[in-house]
C-alpha cells in the first residue's frame, strides 16, 4: 500500500521541491509513497478568493479563516480517511525521530501549512489537529517545515534506504545516541590521520571505540539526549557501569 501525503497550502508549487530528487524522488517514482499538493485559495468562495482576515481583539498580521480551511480539509479527506491531520506550526510539539516511527508506520499523513500569524482555533479544535513543530526558531511558513518532516518520514518507508541496516545504527536510532565519528581514505590528509583503531581489524575493538565515541559526543553536545539514554540503561552513566572502558 502506497503511503501518502496531502498537503494544504498557499504555494502547492513548493512541492515535491527537493523530494522530487534523490532517494525521496526515487521512491515517489516508484509509488512507494505519493504525494498531492493542493491550494487552499482554490476552496475560498468568494469573489476575491479570500483566505485570511483580521485577528480577532485587535494586532498585527492576519489569521486563516476557519471556514475556508475546514472546507479545504474536507475537499482532500474523505469521510473514513484514517491519516493524521497535522498543522505545522512553532508552537506544536516538537517532532523526534519516535513520532517520525509511528507516522511512517501508518498509511500517511494529511499536513496543513500556516502562513501568516496563524490559524483560527476553532478549526484545530473541530477537526483535532495535531500541532508539530520542527524546531526552536520561526519559519516564514510551514511549507518547509512539511518537507522536513516528509524527508524523515520517506527514508523509513520500506525500500527506500539501501542498506537494511543503515536506518537503525545512525542518530536518533533505537539507542538515542548521537553518531560516531567516520573516516576515509586517504589514510592521511593534510596532516591528519586516521585513529589508529579503525585501521586494526579488530571489530569488537571498533565497535567498543565507536560506542565509547558516540557516548561522550551525545554526553558533550546532548546532555538532554545523554540524560534520556542513561535513564534508558539504569542510570548513573555507562562508564560507571563499565569501569573497564573509562
Ligand atoms: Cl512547523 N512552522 C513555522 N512557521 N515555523 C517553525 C515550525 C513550523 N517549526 C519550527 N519553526
Amino acid at each position: 500500500m502506497t503511503w501518502r501525503a496531502s498537503i494544504l497550502t498557499l504555494f502547492p508549487e513548493m512541492f515535491p521541491g527537493p523530494l522530487g530528487l534523490s532517494l525521496a524522488g526515487r521512491a515517489l517514482a516508484g509509488g512507494t509513497w505519493a504525494l498531492d499538493a493542493h491550494d487552499i485559495r482554490s476552496f475560498a468562495t468568494d469573489r476575491h478568493r479570500t483566505v485570511d482576515d483580521t485577528p480577532a481583539g485587535g494586532g498585527a498580521g492576519m489569521v486563516m479563516r476557519p471556514d475556508v480551511l475546514d472546507t479545504a480539509i474536507g475537499g482532500v479527506m474523505p469521510e473514513g480517511d484514517t491519516r493524521p491531520l497535522i498543522y505545522l506550526t512553532p508552537r506544536g510539539r516538537l517532532l523526534d525521530q519516535s513520532m517520525v516511527r509511528s507516522l511512517a508506520e501508518g498509511p500517511g499523513c494529511v499536513l496543513l501549512c500556516g502562513r501568516y500569524e496563524g490559524i483560527d482555533q476553532r478549526v484545530i479544535d473541530a477537526r483535532d489537529m495535531v500541532e508539530v513543530s520542527i524546531g526552536d526558531y520561526v519559519l516564514s511558513g510551514g511549507e518547509t517545515a512539511a518537507l522536513v518532516l516528509l524527508d524523515a518520514c520517506i527514508r523509513l518507508l520500506p525500500g527506500v534506504m539501501g542498506a537494511a541496516d543503515s536506518a537503525a545504527e545512525e542518530s536518533h536510532g533505537a539507542e538515542g545516541l548521537l553518531e560516531y565519528p567516520h573516516y576515509t581514505r586517504p589514510a592521511e590528509w593534510q596532516g591528519r590521520t586516521i585513529p589508529d583503531v579503525l585501521l586494526s581489524g579488530h571489530h569488537a575493538e571498533i565497535a567498543r571505540w565507536r560506542r565509547a565515541e558516540s557516548e561522550k559526543i551525545t554526553r558533550e553536545r546532548r546532555p538532554d539526549l545523554w540524560a534520556r539514554h542513561d535513564a534508558m540503561h539504569g542510570g548513573a552513566g555507562a562508564i560507571a557501569r563499565h569501569p573497564a572502558a573509562a
